[in-house]
């Protein structure tokens, strides 16, 4: 097992995060899909052979705090989390992970899905 990673909540629940630069191309990131509601790139820090993260170009801090008026949005990101894994070639299957607050283990507050394959996963994550 690798070092196990130490999660923090970050004060920065609501401004604009990293990701916001990463959208607007002022920071790069190894772009693997994009339209004008979403992103997918990949993790800057892996922990699987195969781990990007896919996006709402519009900023919504966390998933609970995504209206009823999102759902459109959010099923659109699962859908470019199946392309892009199947674009990855991931046909034996991959883990889908969305952490949520402080005991989610979320660092960056805006609303991303982790999609992570090439790896036999195990259950329960930690
Ligand atoms: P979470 O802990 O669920 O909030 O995951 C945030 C992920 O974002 C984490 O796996 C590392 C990744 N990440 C953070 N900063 C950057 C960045 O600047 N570029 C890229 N590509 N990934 C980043």
């Amino acid at each position: 097992l690798g070092k196990l990673q130490q999660c923090k909540a970050l004060a920065s629940e609501s401004s604009p995060t990293i990701f916001s630069k990463i959208i607007s191309k002022e920071i790069p990131a190894d772009i693997l899909y994009e339209d004008d509601q979403s992103l997918a790139f990949k993790d800057v820090n892996p922990v699987a052979p195969t781990h990007f993260l896919v996006i709402p170009k519009r900023q919504i801090p966390m998933l609970s705090q995504a209206k009823q008026s999102d759902s459109q949005l959010l099923g659109h990101l699962l859908s470019v989390a199946r392309e892009v894994a199947d674009k990855e070639g991931l046909t034996d299957g991959y883990r889908v992970v969305i952490n949520n607050g402080k005991q989610g283990c979320q660092s960056v507050y805006h609303l991303h899905i982790h999609v992570l394959g090439g790896r036999q996963m195990t259950w329960p994550p930690g």
